[in-house]
C-alpha cells in the first residue's frame, strides 16, 4: 500500500514540473511575437500649384492614402513633405494620389480630367518650376 501512494506521488510530481515548462515556454513565444515596429520615412518632393485651395485638395489627396502621417504643402517653394508608414504605403502611392487630383509632381503628371475640374485660380502653369 505504501509503495502504491509513493509511486503516485511521484507521477503527481512530475506531472506538475511538464505543466509548469510548457506555460513557460509559450509566455516566451508570446512577448516575441509583439515585438514590432512601425517604419516611418519622411520624404520631399515638388508638386506645381498655385493657392491656399490648391494646398487644400493637394493634401488632403495625400492623406486619403492609408499609412500617411504628414502632408504639408508649401504655396512657396512648390514643395510638399510628407510622413508615412513604409509598411503600409510608399512613395509612389502618394505620387499616383496627387496627380489623380489634378496636380504635377515630380515623377507622375497631373490627371487632366481633374485639372479642368479646378476652379480658374487652381489651373497653374504646365511649365510652373517645382521645388524651388
Ligand atoms: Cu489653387
Amino acid at each position: 500500500m505504501k509503495k502504491v501512494i509513493l509511486s503516485i506521488a511521484v507521477i503527481t510530481a512530475f506531472g506538475f514540473t511538464s505543466c509548469k515548462n510548457e506555460t513557460k515556454t509559450e509566455t516566451e513565444t508570446t512577448t516575441t511575437e509583439v515585438a514590432k515596429e512601425m517604419a516611418i520615412t519622411e520624404l520631399s518632393f515638388g508638386v506645381r500649384g498655385n493657392c491656399g485651395m490648391c494646398k487644400n485638395t493637394i493634401e488632403k489627396s495625400v492623406n486619403s492614402v492609408k499609412g500617411v502621417t504628414k502632408a504639408n504643402w508649401d504655396v512657396e517653394k512648390k514643395k510638399i513633405d510628407v510622413a508615412f508608414d513604409e509598411t503600409k504605403t510608399n512613395a509612389m502611392a502618394i505620387h499616383k494620389a496627387i496627380a489623380a487630383s489634378g496636380y504635377d509632381t515630380e515623377k507622375v503628371a497631373g490627371n487632366e480630367e481633374a485639372y479642368k475640374d479646378l476652379p480658374g485660380c487652381c489651373q497653374y502653369d504646365h511649365d510652373m518650376e517645382m521645388n524651388q
